[in-house]
């Protein structure tokens, strides 16, 4: 359908990047094969020489994987997309194609711990200096920006206080002072359906789309979305030569499957964690809830300037401190304790011990992380029934 980027989202997650196929299959199968075969020597020469299009080999494309990879970049509003094998090796993949010796990076300093552990710990190691700058402070991000900026780097809202980074201002500004400077937006917090960032200035979007995007947990992978330029080099370098880290294409399937249902999913579980919020508000033994769709958040208002709806993740700072987790949150019955997000069950976890668990005590005060932040992945489950599971577990510090 060639005007599918004219159409609505909905139209959009069903349609984007569908193929014919040879014997009518309505739905793109799973092409499980590592290699494709040539009719001859030259045709194959000319498909590794990109004179001639067509598959060579699946860590290099694959028609599965090229379905849901234009359908993410339709998405998106990127040019392009590739799909990859975790969120990491999205992250991983595109910031290898980008950088060169002397390259700087400029990263926001609340991130998923592993991309936090990624940028805190390994590029230092092989000699790639990071600074990190809250980019709410868009005078300490201005400062931290030169000419040796290769990257800058951030998630919006943010793993696992919900810190809300103004998109728009971040690229003008980044690009204002090194043109070159490719913005890179971590969007798996919002998904698509709730926030845009190509749209809003940025250069490159990566997800783990192992949480909303597949919506199932039961997947592991990642993209990245960018411009076609971008996103060749990716196939040829940084993906290919460097990471290796390829969605498979029986992922690719899942993925497909998960993006047709995309904006219903994201809607519920909004809708739930509203409810969940504005309940989590009022209960005594909370002291502060991280979440962008309430007025008194500090995120409030760009939130609601650069997304559809305020997502589905939120914190809770526990007026017990991290006595108050354990025991509050064992009590649990319904929601279950587990890393990971955007799934159908609500998952709770302790960042302090588990996602973020590399941080440094200076690495969790800087990324605004307490001891007794508690962090929610609303699920699709009804409402009340969720509301009740955490009211016994919260009532019982009382
Ligand atoms: N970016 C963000 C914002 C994430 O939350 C995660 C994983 C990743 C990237 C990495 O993606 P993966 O390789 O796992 O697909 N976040 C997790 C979390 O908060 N709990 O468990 C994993």
């Amino acid at each position: 359908m060639e005007d599918i980027r004219n159409k609505g989202f909905a139209t959009q997650q069903i349609h984007a990047g569908a193929k014919k196929d040879p014997y009518g299959a309505l739905t793109m199968p799973i092409y499980m094969t590592s290699t494709f075969a040539f009719d001859s020597v030259q045709q194959g020469s000319a498909r590794f020489a990109l004179k001639e299009e067509g598959y060579v080999y699946t860590r290099a494309g694959n028609p599965t994987l090229s379905q849901v990879e234009e359908k993410m970049a339709v998405l998106e509003g990127g040019e392009a997309a590739v799909g990859t094998a975790s969120g990491m090796g999205a992250i991983s993949s595109a910031i290898w194609t980008l950088l060169e010796a002397g390259d700087e990076i400029v990263a926001s300093n609340t991130l998923y711990g592993c991309t936090f552990a990624l940028f805190s710990s390994d590029m230092p190691r092989i000699g790639f200096k990071v600074h990190f700058v809250d980019f709410t402070d868009l005078d300490a991000l201005s400062a931290a920006i030169n000419e040796k900026t290769k990257i800058v780097y951030f998630e919006t809202p943010c793993n696992p206080t919900l810190k809300v980074i103004d998109i728009e201002a971040v690229c003008k500004l980044s690009h204002e002072k090194n043109k070159n400077a490719c913005v890179m937006v971590d969007n798996t917090f919002a998904s698509p359906y709730l926030q845009q960032p190509l749209k809003l200035g940025a250069d490159v979007v990566v997800h783990s789309a192992t949480k909303y995007i597949n919506g199932h947990g039961d997947e592991i992978c990642g993209f990245i979305v960018g411009s076609k330029d971008f996103i060749m080099a990716v196939h040829g370098s940084g993906l290919k030569e460097m990471t290796g880290a390829v969605m498979d294409p029986h992922c690719a399937f899942m993925i497909n499957r998960g993006l047709g249902t995309l904006d219903l999913r994201m809607e519920k579980h909004c809708a739930n964690a509203m409810e969940v919020a504005k309940f989590l508000h009022d209960h005594p033994a909370v002291e502060k809830v991280y979440y962008p769709g309430l007025e008194d958040f500090e995120g409030y208002e760009i939130a609601k300037k650069q997304m559809r709806l305020p997502g589905a993740m939120l914190s809770i700072d526990l007026r017990g401190g991290r006595d108050a987790v354990g025991e509050a949150i064992n009590k649990l019955k319904l929601c279950r304790i587990a890393v990971s997000l955007g799934d159908a069950e609500t998952l709770v976890e302790h960042p302090a011990t588990m996602t973020h668990a590399t941080h440094s005590a200076q690495d969790l005060k800087d990324s605004g992380i307490t001891e007794g932040l508690v962090r929610i992945s609303v699920g699709r489950e009804d409402a009340a029934d969720i509301i009740d599971d955490l009211k016994q577990a919260l009532d019982s510090l009382l």
